[in-house]
């Protein structure tokens, strides 16, 4: 009986505690939040040297494409950032429609890129096929492994002028869904976690491939790292 009242004691003690932890969880990454995080965004440095994904990209190809294209997203979604916060702080107006629809354009450009680096590795280390957990998911979502590729080239292919092919994950279905992003915002389902992009803009190939965005496709899958995609799927699902 007198156990049994300590053990309930020490439970009240336990919850008490580990609320009050909770509490300064919060309050922590809440501060964290507000105070430390930079409130612009910057161009992310490239997980490999520039000369790593040759003879697929090009190290020239690769240094303009992160140097120039991906810092002109970056730049100009901070100006517009800048824009909104001198029009409240001067308490101006402002053409949100315009505004809206050019940073939706450049976040979208520099959180695509971003994901775009990080899947891509050098010979060796990228291509070939996935394994784990992604590996199941392609099997069983679209029979093999050649059809899942053969819908990512085909979204990527015929995408209308600018874009991207992605592989998302619906988390109300836990399926994976190719999606066509046009520039780099229009077609999006919203919520979707992005696990793979394929950059379609002409910037990306142009040095390499000139306009043939059939052959930079067929030699996009030799750099292609799975196992990155991979741990993304696993944070997505967690
Ligand atoms: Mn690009």
């Amino acid at each position: 009986m007198s156990t049994k009242i300590i053990s309930s004691n020490r439970n009240s003690e336990q919850n008490i505690l580990s609320k009050k932890i909770r509490v300064i969880t919060f309050e922590h990454n809440y501060f964290n939040m507000l105070e430390e995080k930079s409130r612009f965004y910057s161009l992310p440095s490239l997980p490999y040297a520039y000369n790593a994904l040759e003879p697929y990209i090009s190290e020239q190809q690769l240094t303009i494409h992160h140097q120039k294209h991906h810092q002109a997203y970056v730049t100009a979604a901070n100006q517009i950032l800048e824009k909104l916060d001198k029009a409240r702080k001067e308490n101006s107006e402002i053409d949100m429609r315009a505004t809206l629809k050019a940073l939706s354009f450049n976040i979208g450009g520099h959180l695509l890129h971003s994901l775009y680096w990080g899947n891509m590795a050098p010979p060796g280390k990228g291509g070939g096929k996935p394994g784990g957990l992604l590996a199941d998911m392609i099997e069983k979502e679209f029979g093999s492994f050649e059809r899942f590729r053969k819908e990512m080239n085909d979204t990527a292919l015929t995408v209308e002028g600018s874009g991207w092919a992605a592989l998302t994950l619906c988390r109300q279905t836990n399926r994976l869904i190719p999606m066509q992003i046009e520039k780099h915002n229009v077609h999006v389902y919203p919520m979707f976690r992005i696990l793979f992009v394929i950059d379609v803009f002409e910037h990306a190939y142009y040095i390499d491939y000139k306009n043939n965005r059939g052959e930079y496709l067929e030699k996009f899958w030799n750099i292609v790292n799975w196992d990155e995609v991979n741990r993304r799927l696993e944070n997505a699902l967690k």
